[in-house]
C-alpha cells in the first residue's frame, strides 16, 4: 500500500510527460495547403509548357519543389475527383457521385474517414475555402434558408466558407459553417428545378440581356447577366458577383492562415477558376490573349501567389507542404460563349495528350501536380505515379496516424514520392474514370494503358472538335511510352497485356478496394 502513492506519481509525470511529447510532435506536423484547380489542364500553365501565357506563381511554386509529369486526379469531371480527394475512394464505388445537381444532398455521409478528419484528428486546424460541388443537407437536400448540413464540417472540417456547387448552377450565395451568410429573412432563397412562375426571365426569354451567352444549357435563371443551370429566387441580399469569387477565397483563406500560424493547420483552397462561367475579376480581364479562359489561369496564378506571400509574411513556407492540381483535364466550350475555343490559337489546354474534361484518355485526368515544401523537398521534376485520390493516406503517413481499415479504400500512401525521395517511385497502376459510376474507365499500369466502356460510347474533347461523342470498342489498349496521345490502339497486338489488364481491372471494381 505504501508505495502506491509514488507509483501514482511517477504514472502521472510519465502520462504528462508523454503528452508533452506527442504535442511537441504534432507541433512539428507540417501544414498542408492543397490547391485544386477546376478544370485546368496539363498544357494550361508555362512551367508544363504554355506559352501563350505565363504564369508566374504557379512556375515558382514548381521551381522551389517537384513537377510531376505523371500526376493525375481520379475522374475526368468535379464531384467524382472531390469525392475521392476527400474519401480517398475511388467515386465509382459511392452512390449519386456524379455531378452534382444545384439541390443535391450531401454525398460523403457524417463519419466517413477523410483527409480532413484524419488530419483533425491528428491536431490540425482544417479548413476548406471556395467550390464544394459535393452536396448539402440530408436527403432532402439543403435547406437555404435554416441549417445547411451535413456537410464539410460533419466530415472532419472545423470551419468552411464556399461556393456550394459549381458557379454555372445556380444560387450564387456563399455558405460559411452551416449558413447562407447575410440572407434576408423577408426574402428567402427557394431553389429548384422547375421555372418558379411563367414570367421568370431566363436565359431564354431574355437572352438578348445577356453579358455572356450561353452555348448549350445554362439558360435557366439569369444572375449578374449569366445565366445558369436549375432556378432560383429570392436571397438577392446574400448574392455575390461571379468577378469577386477569386477575391474572396484568397481574402478567407488569408484569415485562416493567420488564425492558425502557430498550430498544424489543413487548407483545402478549392479555387473555382477556370471552370465556366469564366468570369475574372475586371483587372484580369484582356490580360491574356485567350479570352476569359486564359484570364481566368491569370487570376488562378494569383490567387497561388497571394497564398504564398502569406506563407512568406508568417514564415510558414518552411513548414508547409503545398499540393497544387486540378480536379480533371481542360475544356473549351463548356456551355458559354467565352471565346475560348475561337481564341485558342496555338495554346494547347490538354499539353500532347488526347481528351479532356469527361474523357479517360489522358488529356482527362493527367493534370499539373505540383508539391512544394521548402524545408523539406529538394527541386526537381519527378515521373513517379501518383493522384489526388492519395492525398488521404500520404497525409496519415505524413502525420504518423495509421488509417482505419475501412477507410481510404484505393488511398495509397505515396508519401515518399510527393516528396521526391530517392527511388520513390510511387503508384504501378491508377485506375480512372469520366463522372460517376458511369462504367467508363481506364487503367494505367506502368506505360500501358487499357480503356473500357461499357457504354462503348466516349465524350471526347479537343481542340479541334468540341465535345463530340467518339464510338469506341469495348476495350482498347494504348502504350503510353511511345504513344502519350492514345492515337493507335494495338489491343490486336499484344492480347496477353490486355488480358492481363482487363482482369486487372475487374479485380479492382469487384473487390471493392484496391489498398490492402
Ligand atoms: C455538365 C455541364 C457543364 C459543367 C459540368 C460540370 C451542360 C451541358 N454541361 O453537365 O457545363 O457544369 O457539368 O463540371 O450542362 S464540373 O467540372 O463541375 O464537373
Ligand atoms: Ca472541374
Amino acid at each position: 500500500m505504501n508505495c502506491t502513492r509514488p507509483v501514482t506519481l511517477f504514472a502521472v509525470v510519465l502520462v504528462a510527460l508523454l503528452a508533452s511529447l506527442s504535442d511537441l510532435a504534432e507541433a512539428k506536423n507540417p501544414n498542408v495547403i492543397v490547391i485544386m484547380a477546376d478544370d485546368l489542364g496539363f498544357g494550361d500553365v508555362s512551367c508544363y509548357g504554355a506559352t501563350s501565357l505565363r504564369t508566374p506563381h504557379i512556375d515558382r511554386l514548381a521551381a522551389e519543389g517537384l513537377r510531376f509529369t505523371s500526376g493525375y486526379c481520379s475522374a475526368s469531371t468535379c464531384t467524382p475527383t472531390r469525392y475521392s480527394l476527400l474519401t480517398g475512394t475511388y467515386a465509382f464505388r459511392g452512390k449519386r457521385t456524379g455531378i452534382a445537381p444545384p439541390t443535391a444532398p450531401a454525398i460523403i455521409q457524417p463519419g466517413t474517414e477523410t483527409i480532413a478528419s484524419i488530419l483533425q484528428r491528428a491536431g490540425y486546424a482544417t479548413g476548406v475555402v471556395g467550390k464544394w460541388h459535393l452536396g448539402l443537407g440530408g436527403p432532402s437536400g439543403p435547406d437555404w434558408n435554416g441549417e445547411l448540413k451535413p456537410g464539410p464540417l460533419e466530415i472532419g472540417f472545423d470551419t468552411c466558407f464556399l461556393l456550394p456547387t459549381t458557379n454555372d448552377r445556380v444560387p450564387q450565395v456563399y455558405v460559411h459553417d452551416h449558413r447562407v451568410p447575410n440572407l434576408d429573412p423577408a426574402d428567402p432563397l427557394w431553389v429548384g428545378r422547375k421555372k418558379p412562375s411563367p414570367d421568370h426571365p431566363t436565359g431564354l426569354t431574355h437572352r438578348d440581356t445577356l453579358k455572356m451567352d450561353w452555348s448549350h444549357g445554362h439558360n435557366s435563371t439569369i444572375h449578374n447577366g449569366i445565366s445558369r443551370i436549375g432556378f432560383y429566387t429570392g436571397g438577392h441580399a446574400a448574392r455575390f458577383r461571379d468577378e469577386d469569387l477569386a477575391d474572396k477565397w484568397v481574402e478567407k483563406s488569408n484569415a485562416f492562415i493567420e488564425q492558425h500560424k502557430d498550430q498544424p493547420f489543413f487548407l483545402f483552397f478549392s479555387s473555382h477558376d477556370i471552370h465556366v462561367p469564366r468570369m475574372p475579376h475586371e483587372r484580369f480581364q484582356g490580360q491574356t490573349s485567350l479570352g476569359f479562359r486564359g484570364d481566368a489561369i491569370i487570376e488562378l496564378d494569383w490567387c497561388v501567389g497571394e497564398l504564398m506571400k502569406t506563407l512568406d509574411r508568417l514564415k510558414l513556407a518552411e513548414n508547409t507542404l503545398v499540393v497544387f492540381c486540378s480536379d480533371n483535364g481542360p475544356v473549351l466550350d463548356d456551355g458559354y460563349q467565352d471565346g475560348a475555343l475561337e481564341k485558342i490559337g496555338r495554346h494547347r489546354a490538354a499539353g500532347p495528350y488526347r481528351g479532356g474534361k469527361y474523357s479517360v484518355f489522358e488529356g482527362g485526368t493527367r493534370t499539373p501536380f505540383i508539391t512544394r515544401w521548402t524545408g523539406r523537398i529538394k527541386p526537381g521534376v519527378s515521373d513517379a505515379l501518383v493522384c489526388t485520390i492519395d492525398l488521404a493516406a500520404s497525409c496519415a503517413a505524413l502525420v504518423g496516424k495509421p488509417l482505419p481499415g475501412n477507410a481510404c479504400l484505393d488511398s495509397f500512401d505515396v508519401l515518399s514520392a510527393l516528396l521526391g525521395e530517392e527511388d520513390a517511385a510511387g503508384r504501378d497502376h491508377l485506375v480512372q474514370q469520366d463522372n460517376g459510376s458511369s462504367g467508363t474507365y481506364a487503367l494505367r499500369a506502368g506505360s500501358w494503358k487499357l480503356h473500357r466502356y461499357d457504354k462503348k460510347m466516349a465524350r471526347n474533347v479537343t481542340v479541334e472538335q468540341e465535345l463530340t461523342n467518339t464510338k469506341m470498342t469495348k476495350f482498347a489498349l494504348f502504350n503510353l511510352s511511345d504513344d502519350p496521345g492514345e492515337k493507335k490502339n494495338v489491343i490486336d497486338d499484344h492480347p496477353d497485356v490486355a488480358a492481363r489488364l482487363t482482369a486487372q481491372l475487374r479485380k479492382i471494381i469487384d473487390d471493392g478496394r484496391s489498398r490492402h
